[in-house]
């Protein structure tokens, strides 16, 4: 049976998450061909991005964990009592525990809501959250950013965040639909906090996408090895290079995979072959890097009200904090 978008209708897929099957036939239909970066995030992809944060050469999360630890207290001075906390991809929640740290010495106890597609990430965070705060209960949320109502039904005030430069996976429009999105789930007096990577020197941000050990290019061609797994493909993921570099016109690092080969690959429940010429590439990720005007711009595009953003002292990360009115 040939599979088309609509026989792959979300509501008729009883999965708790839509398949990857819609966007894969989507993406590699296209010209030039791209996958969505959230399909890099299974589990094996949720762990090689752990790895990938502690990699000498990826400084955006040390840097933001740094920029958190320094000013944990202040951050938390600017929120309420009895906050809600949720986090959009909150991975294994490790950067969150330092906020938490603080909010639960401030606070009686703290509901914490992470939201994100690997399930085992979810576990993880979990565990680790509670065994050592005590006072945090975890409520672990399984699914993507199409569905934000969860936010709606905590109670008030609330916290979102949004940290980890995820936001760099989206174009400029996408990453303000977003936010509204968000904005459109929170009432007057709730906050989001944004963490975002800096735009800076470009061998810094170069070497962080394409390190020594080749953790990146794992986790770049993950994605293919996924698709095997997933929908019976005949990628050899041997076959496809990393690809990594910086777009200054799009202040953006780019992942592509490329095919070293003119080949065909046949993926079997899309009942599909698709064609690769030699050097053809896959776009599997944007990384966009920001001022801190561009990005507080966009928190009010989003519909917030800027409060503040820290950022370190090379001016490597920035982390800011907007507010509903
Ligand atoms: C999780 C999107 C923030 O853009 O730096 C890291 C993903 N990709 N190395 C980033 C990523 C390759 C990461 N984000």
């Amino acid at each position: 049976m040939m599979i088309t978008s609509k026989s792959l209708n979300r509501k008729s897929i009883p999965a708790p998450l839509p398949s990857i099957a819609e966007d894969v036939l989507e993406g590699l239909s296209r010209t030039p061909k791209s996958l969505p970066p959230k399909l890099l995030y299974d589990a094996t992809g949720s762990d090689l991005f752990e790895q990938i944060t502690c990699l000498p050469e990826y400084y955006p999360t040390r840097t933001e964990a740094g920029i958190l630890t320094v000013h944990a207290e202040e951050i938390c001075s600017h929120l309420r009592r009895n906050v809600s906390v949720s986090e959009l991809g909150a991975g294994t929640a490790t950067k969150t525990r330092i906020l938490l740290r603080s909010l639960v010495r401030q606070q009686f106890g703290v509901n914490y809501f992470p939201l994100d597609v690997s399930d085992a990430a979810l576990q993880l965070a979990k565990d680790e959250v509670e065994s050592e705060l005590s006072r945090v209960k975890v409520h672990p949320q399984l699914g993507d950013f199409d569905n934000l109502t969860f936010l709606e039904h905590q109670s008030p005030p609330r916290l979102v965040l949004y940290i980890g430069s995820s936001i760099g996976n989206l174009e400029n429009d996408a990453a303000i639909a977003l936010l509204q999105n968000i904005a459109r789930n929170l009432s007057t007096g709730d906050k989001l906090l944004l963490g975002a990577d800096l735009v800076k020197d470009i061998n810094v941000m170069h070497a962080a996408y394409n390190d020594e050990a080749g953790v990146t290019a794992l986790f770049n061609k993950n994605l293919l090895v996924r698709i095997n797994r997933e929908l019976s493909g005949h990628f050899d993921p041997e076959s496809f290079c990393h690809i990594s570099f910086w777009n200054e016109a799009e202040s953006r690092i780019e992942l592509h995979l490329e095919s070293a080969c003119r080949q065909a690959v046949r993926i079997d429940t899309l009942d599909m072959t698709f064609h690769f010429d030699r050097g053809e590439r896959i776009h599997t990720e944007n990384s966009y890097k920001y001022t801190v005007e561009h990005l507080e711009n966009l928190l009010r595009s989003g519909g917030f009200q800027v409060e503040h953003t820290w950022t370190d002292p090379d001016s490597w990360f920035a982390v800011s904090l907007g507010v509903i009115t």
